[in-house]
């Protein structure tokens, strides 16, 4: 068993995964991907455009595009779509009244033919702010229930308290390694 994983982890080795961070602005996508780099919180400007950068976990390496999530940018995510491996879908738990728009964009990035077979990791993130929607209220609001053959998970984080972080990334290392 541990011969396998370390082939399968040899294998990964070999290429860089890509990974998109994609939610509506101030969600905190640009928090979490320096928090996957640099291990602490950063001072963020809302993103036009997008950052990448290389962020190793547990000798995994991954180039990871965190894209702006303002309206007006949102149309250019769909840039971004080929070659991705997986997609990291950041959502403001405490934004009650935007999880509606957050939802469209989901089910409208998942349409993409492009996107077929990226695994999801969803970060039901801002979990330290009161009156935050708990994970199975995020999970309900996406819809996700209707997800049928995709590759997902929900996870609680929180960005600013760096909790949740670890355990996404550690399903998200493994659901590549072990993808058919
Ligand atoms: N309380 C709290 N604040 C957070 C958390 N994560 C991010 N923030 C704050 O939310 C604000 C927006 O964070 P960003 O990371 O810039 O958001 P973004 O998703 O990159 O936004 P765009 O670049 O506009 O798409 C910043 O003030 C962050 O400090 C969290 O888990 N808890
Ligand atoms: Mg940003």
């Amino acid at each position: 068993m541990g011969a396998l994983l370390s082939y399968f982890r040899g294998l990964i080795g070999s290429r860089e995964m890509r990974i998109l961070i994609l939610g509506l602005d101030g969600a905190g996508k640009t928090t979490i991907l320096y928090r996957l780099q640099v291990g602490e919180v950063v001072t963020t400007i809302p993103t036009i455009g997008f950052n990448v950068e290389q962020v190793t976990y547990k000798n995994l390496r991954f180039q990871v595009w965190d894209l702006g999530g303002q309206t007006s940018i949102r149309p250019y995510w769909r840039c971004y779509y080929s070659n991705t491996d997986a997609i990291i879908y950041v959502v403001d738990s405490a934004d009650r009244d935007r999880i509606g728009i957050s939802k469209q964009e989901l089910v409208s990035m998942l349409e993409e033919d492009e996107l077929k077979s990226a695994i999801l990791a969803v970060l039901a993130n801002k979990q330290d702010m009161e009156g935050a929607m708990t994970v199975a209220e995020v999970h309900s609001a996406l819809g996700l229930d209707a997800l049928k053959t995709r590759t997902f998970q929900i996870f609680k984080t929180s960005a600013i308290k760096g909790e949740g972080l670890d355990q996404a990334m550690d399903w998200l290392a493994n659901a590549l390694a072990t993808r058919k």
